[in-house]
């Protein structure tokens, strides 16, 4: 039964779906990348998070959304690694680092990091061993080209038997490696490389993913999915992201991935009384 993740610190329960709260460390964030004080908005984010449900707080340094531009390794440490270690020392939670970067990878993990969480499943050099020289689980996402130009023109084959050849093949990649199976978390990656009809799609088929017998991550809070079906802005997507993360929470998904945790709680919480007096 898929119902925990062994992290080196911590058990994660997956008997019913986990609120992954997303945390943004863009550059404007803080005046002065350093000093403790600077932190403090980026603080009270997360104990709101973790007061309204979260389990997971995820912080990245890159922004991967459509037409991003890639970071530079020493500009990414310095704006994840002293976020990271102030949100170890101060609270209680997991914490996930949104990364591709195998230094990254390497000074999160010594920082405390609970999760690596890389949208381009350890393809870059020197992810695999940097994880393979530690215990701390990984999230493997899809995503077909880079964030720069996904958007331009994404074809498939079979969408969902493409996604899942992929992470067969990166499972395989990472067992070679030294990374156990048991540690590996999949994510179909929304918005990555997809149309609008196929991100539908593949909402429609999370399920299908359970087949590989490993926790499913799903990420679409607030992304252009609901806002162009919805034709909403990006501050008038609560309504639409709660919605799909209450239709992947019930094809299986165990991890969802937002900005709004508190309405999505209550959602999963309503979903939960369902399921538990089914
Ligand atoms: C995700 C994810 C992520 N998404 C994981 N990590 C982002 N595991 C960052 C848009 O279409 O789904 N899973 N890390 C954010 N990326 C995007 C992509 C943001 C697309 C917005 C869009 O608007």
């Amino acid at each position: 039964m898929l119902n925990q993740l062994v992290c080196p610190n911590s058990v994660i329960d997956l008997s019913t779906p986990q609120i992954m709260g997303i945390l943004n460390v863009t550059p404007d964030s803080f005046s002065d990348g350093g000093k403790f004080a600077d932190f403090e908005p980026a603080l009270a984010q997360v104990q709101r998070m973790i007061t309204d449900g979260a389990t997971i707080i995820d912080i990245g340094g890159e922004s991967t959304r459509p037409g991003a531009e890639e970071v530079s390794e020493a500009d990414e440490l310095a704006r994840v690694i002293p976020v990271l270690k102030a949100i170890k020392k101060r609270f209680n939670i997991l914490v996930s680092v949104d990364t591709s970067k195998a230094k990254v990878m390497s000074a999160a993990i010594a920082a405390g990091a609970d999760i690596i969480n890389d949208v381009r499943a350890l393809q870059n050099e020197g992810c695999l061993a940097a994880l393979a020289a530690s215990n701390t689980p990984v999230c493997l996402m899809h995503m077909q080209g880079l964030p720069r130009t996904m958007q331009n023109n994404p074809s498939y084959e079979d969408l969902i038997n493409d996604i899942i050849a992929f992470f067969q093949q990166r499972i395989n990649a990472c067992v070679n490696a030294g990374i156990s199976r048991d540690r590996i978390i999949l994510d179909p990656g929304f918005g990555f490389g997809k149309t609008l009809e196929q991100n539908f799609h593949l909402l429609a088929n999370v399920s299908k993913f359970s087949s590989l017998g490993l926790p499913i991550l799903a990420g679409m809070s607030r992304k252009s999915m609901i806002g162009n079906l919805l034709n909403r802005e990006v501050d008038q997507r609560l309504a639409g992201s709660i919605s799909t993360a209450l239709i992947a929470a019930q094809q299986g998904a165990h991890i969802i991935r937002v900005h709004d945790v508190q309405e999505t709680a209550d959602a999963l919480n309503i979903l939960k009384a369902v399921t538990d007096n089914r």
